[in-house]
Order: C-alpha cells, then structure tokens, then sequence
C-alpha cells in the first residue's frame, strides 16, 4: 500500500509550525475541501445536469451569472460559515461583503475573499475552471462586526491563498507563505493527496499567455513585448509558445509547472485592467511568489504592495516566471 501525504495530515503536520493557529487554519482548510469536493462533482457533471448555462441574473458587474456561478458561491458560502472558523466573507458574486454572525464566527479571527467558479463563461466548452481563494487575519477587534477594511489588506498580508482547478484532475494548490504544495484530488478515496511537493517555477520559462486579440488595444511597452516574443533568439528560446485558454487558474497553472508568464494589460475596452486585484490578482501573485516567480500590475509595482480601495476593484495583472514578468517589465518602463 502506497502511503500518501492527504492535505488534512499535511495541514496538521505543518500546523506544529503555527502554534498560533489553534487548529482554526485546519477546520479552514477542511472546509474548502469539502466545498471543492461538491463543487468537483457538480463541474464533472455540468452537461448532464443541466446545471450550466446562465442563471439569467446578473452578478454584482452586470456579467451574466452561469449556474454553476451561484451555486460555487453558495457552496462555499455556507461550508466557510458553518466551521465557524470565518468571520466574513467576500466574493466575486456578492455584492458587498458578509458577516457570518453565528456564535463561533463571531469569535473567529479569519476572513477569506473568493472568485468561486473563475472562468466559469468557459464551463459550456469544457475547460477547466478554478476556484481562487485569500485569507486573511481580520483587522477589527474579534468579537465585534467585521469591516471593509478586514478585506481591504494589502496582499503582502495575506495568512494564505490559494486555489482549486477543476480540470482532466482536480488539484488544490495553496501557500500559507512557506511555499507552494499542490494535492490531486482522488475522487475513489474522497481525499487530496500530496502529489506536487514544494511547487517552483522552472528556469527559463518560454510561454506567454494574453489575449492577442486585443492587441491594437494594448499599452506601447505589451504589444513591444509581445513582438520581442515572436523574435527569433537561440540564447532565450524565442520565439516562445503562445498558450492562452481563457481562464486565469488553467492559464496560471500550466505557467507554473512549464514556465511561463500570464498578462491581462489594462486597454481602451479595461481602462483599468479586467482582473480583480482582490480575490483574483493577490492570491495568485502570492502563490506566484512562494513559488519563486514574480507578479506586478505595473513597472516597479508589485500586486502585493498595492492597497486596494474597494471589493471587486479592477487591475492589470502580470506574474509567472521571475525572469519573464522581469522583461515584461523592461518595456513597461521603457514604452508605457
Ligand atoms: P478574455 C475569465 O473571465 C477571466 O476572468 C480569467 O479567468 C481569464 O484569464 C480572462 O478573464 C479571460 O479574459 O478577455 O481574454 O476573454
């Protein structure tokens, strides 16, 4: 029998180094599991369960909420609420933030911020979808309501992030700042095991992921870099690989076993960038960090130093290979 590392073991191992958890960080882990757990089950089975398609609402953007939006949202929604480890929660669907006011959430010192189905327009066509999530230690008094401002931290200040693709296998990857490990979901046994230990960028990336569609649309230094890509160069193995699906989390994870760099610039159709900072853009620029790599939202402007003025804020993004956002950088600074 082939022993693994399941990611309850794993997050009671590592719990020996945060005496301060109190096993709070556990019963928070175990309920996202659970909630990707139902949510994997019901993606697999979108198509037969005529659970796809738009719910006809709209989210808090005006974009159209797929069913499996809503129900992603609720799911997690009610898991997080019901450990009573969590004193607040934001979303992407939902329009402010919530306070879970049970007895125990009120005495609970977390909040977590969600994209509940990341590229969910992509479900209808069978690509992997993603659930991201952030953490963080509130900053009002326990005991009392959560504020905007338990939400509105800097991402350097984040307990943890991390995220679940629901794709050919389902893996949850998460940092709680001491690195990236990654567990693959074995539906036979109900449980994520250890299958991606310590999680690095490789050296070297040569793919690059954004939508050239929009290029006519893009700042001077990006469509400069997007030409520096396609030039031939032995020494940096250009020209490199375009690889772009549509969703950030299968975009994103791809980048970070293969290396690479993912960019959603600002345009004349985003003015201020499609992503949002923060529960899209911080908790995978901390992953991308933990895992050696580098993510910024501007020249000499790293996402995790920004402090965010409002929930579903918008902003550039650029992270991935250390080395790669580096040059993307270059032509921001040289070319705007
Ligand atoms: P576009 C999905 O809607 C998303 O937020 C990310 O997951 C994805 O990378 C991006 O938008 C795709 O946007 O404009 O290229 O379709």
């Amino acid at each position: 029998m082939s022993t693994f590392n399941t990611l309850s073991e794993f997050i009671v191992e590592r719990q020996m180094d945060y005496p301060q958890a109190s096993g709070e960080f556990s019963a928070l882990f175990s309920a996202l599991c659970l909630a990707a757990k139902i949510v994997n089950r019901e993606v697999n089975k979108a198509g037969l369960a005529n659970i796809t398609g738009p719910a006809g609402e709209l989210n808090s953007h005006g974009e159209a909420q797929q069913k499996l939006d809503v129900y992603t949202n609720e799911v997690f929604k009610n898991a997080l609420a019901a450990r009573g480890v969590v004193c607040g929660l934001a979303s992407e669907e939902e329009d402010s933030f919530i306070y879970f006011d049970g007895e125990q959430n009120r005495q609970a010192k977390y909040v977590v911020l969600i994209d509940p189905l990341d590229g969910s327009s992509n479900i209808d066509v069978n690509v992997p979808v993603g659930t991201i999530f952030s953490i963080y230690r509130r900053v009002t008094p326990v005991g009392s309501p959560v504020t905007l401002a338990d939400f509105l931290q800097p991402g350097r200040a984040q307990a943890a992030a991390g995220y679940v693709i629901y794709g050919s296998s389902t893996m949850l990857v998460y940092s709680t700042g001491q690195g990236v490990n990654g567990f693959t979901y074995e539906p036979s046994l109900g449980l994520f095991c250890l299958s991606h230990p310590n999680m690095q960028y490789p050296r070297g990336g040569a793919i690059y992921s954004i939508n050239e569609g929009f290029y006519s649309h893009f700042p001077d230094g990006i469509k400069k870099y997007i030409k520096y890509c396609q030039e031939e160069d032995s020494v940096t193995r250009r020209p490199y690989s375009t690889r772009y699906i549509g969703s950030l989390v299968a975009d994103f994870h791809r980048n970070l076993i293969q290396g690479g760099v993912y960019l959603y610039p600002t345009s004349s159709r985003y003015p201020e960038g499609k992503l949002r900072l923060l529960y899209e853009g911080n908790p995978m620029a901390f992953i991308a960090e933990q895992a050696g790599g580098k993510a910024i939202i501007g020249a000499g402007q790293a996402v995790l130093e920004q402090s965010p003025q409002s929930l579903h804020q918008r902003t550039a993004l650029y992270l991935g290979s250390a080395d790669m956002v580096d040059k993307v950088e270059e032509f921001l600074r040289a070319f705007g």
